[in-house]
């Protein structure tokens, strides 16, 4: 990655702050742009994914290294996230952002997202029609198929062989498809960018910029701290090659909101600028784009705090606790898209009865919140593919 490129995105994000401020509401006329970008890495995301994930699982017949490549990743992204939203409860009591709010609860009725969502999701993993889920783009069901389609290759041997020379074709033309694509990140941030800026004017954020701030903070501590720790210690990286290496990608998810939507440029950067193998990559960062989101976990911690202090209610400690596991259950059901964590946070709400009103409260500014956890959430992914790369190196 050149380092005009990065400055390109940057010189994107400036123009979209000044386009937003100076044009207000006429900034939308860009928003073309960043539709256009946001359709083309929609485009490639099915058949990248498909075609990566049996090249990696048929590149080896070694099962017991799956289990393990598998059984790290999950623990990986448990533990950061269970650290992640319990940083965000402590940035909601230390910065308090519901105490002395004087916005009005806005008449609306949100329903609960049911309980039995994290059970759904884990046995909707199973597709009952894989060209169903090809069509649908449903990833986790994608995964799950291209892993034992992979895993099938393997098995079989000598006979599957030109079933992989052909996604190993297939794979290297969406890497190809996804470089060209990745031309255009500057101007699908500014198309994304401008209209957000100039439709959020001091109005809307002002009245909210506690909860803003706290969940900043504790955003750049998770991702500053933890994953610093994790990469340099684990990774054996250096935290500044880290982040510099997945830059893009991380300016794609703040303007997209999109974790899937931006998983064909965390596949490259971490390949491309952190040297993590396409084997791990991609198991890792598809699994990671569906189910770990350590910036929905934060989120869900302070917006819990922040409806806490709203309606006055004092969350005892096995509360605080009770809303740790669900809410690390409830970001491993949160899909990759815009909005997400927003409809999980209705779970969260009703484990510790607390009125789903006050998601209206925070409604108004999701867009920006959902700015920084999707950041977070593939800052995450592409950590966790550096310390299991390094892990594995040391196995073999
Ligand atoms: N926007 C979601 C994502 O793509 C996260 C969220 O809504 O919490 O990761």
């Amino acid at each position: 990655m050149t380092k005009n490129f990065i400055w390109q995105i940057i010189g994107a994000f400036i123009l979209a702050l000044i386009v937003g401020i100076v044009f207000g509401e006429k900034a939308t006329y860009v928003e073309p742009l960043g539709e256009l970008f946001l359709r083309l890495i929609k485009f490639i995301i099915v058949p990248l994914i498909l075609t990566t994930i049996i090249v990696g699982m048929s590149s080896t017949n070694d099962l017991k290294k799956l289990g393990r490549l598998g059984g790290k990743t999950i623990s990986y992204y448990l533990i950061t996230s269970f650290i992640a939203i319990s940083i965000g409860i402590l940035s909601g009591i230390v910065f308090s952002p519901g105490s002395g709010t004087d916005i009005k609860t806005p008449e609306t009725n949100i329903e609960s997202t049911d309980s039995d969502g994290i059970l759904n999701t884990i046995l909707n993993i199973i597709p009952t029609n894989p060209l169903e889920s090809l069509a649908d783009g449903a990833i986790l069901q994608i995964i799950f198929f291209a892993i034992f389609i992979g895993l099938g290759i393997s098995l079989v041997g000598e006979k599957a062989i030109p079933v992989r020379n052909f996604f190993n074709g297939f794979a290297e033309i969406m890497y190809r498809i996804t470089s060209i694509v990745m031309t255009l990140v500057p101007i699908g941030i500014f198309g994304l960018l401008a209209p957000v800026v100039g439709n959020y004017g001091l109005s809307v954020l002002l009245p909210l910029i506690k909860l803003i701030v706290a969940m900043l903070i504790a955003s750049l501590i998770h991702i500053f701290i933890i994953y610093s720790i994790a990469v340099k210690a684990l990774g054996k990286m250096n935290p500044l090659h880290f982040f510099k290496g997945i830059f893009p990608a991380a300016s794609v998810a703040f303007s997209t909101c999109s974790s899937s939507g931006t998983l064909p440029i965390t596949m490259k950067n971490t390949e491309e600028n952190l040297g993590v193998s396409k084997e791990t990559c991609s198991f890792v960062l598809p699994l990671g784009a569906t189910i770990n989101m350590d910036g929905t976990a934060i989120y869900q911690g302070v917006a819990v705090m922040f409806i806490a202090q709203y309606f006055n209610t004092e969350l005892s400690l096995a509360q605080l606790l009770t809303v740790a596991l669900i809410a690390t259950l409830a970001s491993i059901g949160t899909a990759g898209v815009p909005g997400a964590g927003m409809v999980m946070l209705t779970m969260v709400l009703t484990a510790v009865h607390l009125p789903l009103e006050g998601i209206a409260l925070i409604a108004g500014i999701d867009r920006i919140l959902d700015m920084i956890r999707t950041t977070i959430n593939i800052v995450g992914d592409a950590s966790a593919s550096v310390v299991i790369e390094e892990s594995e190196r040391k196995w073999s």
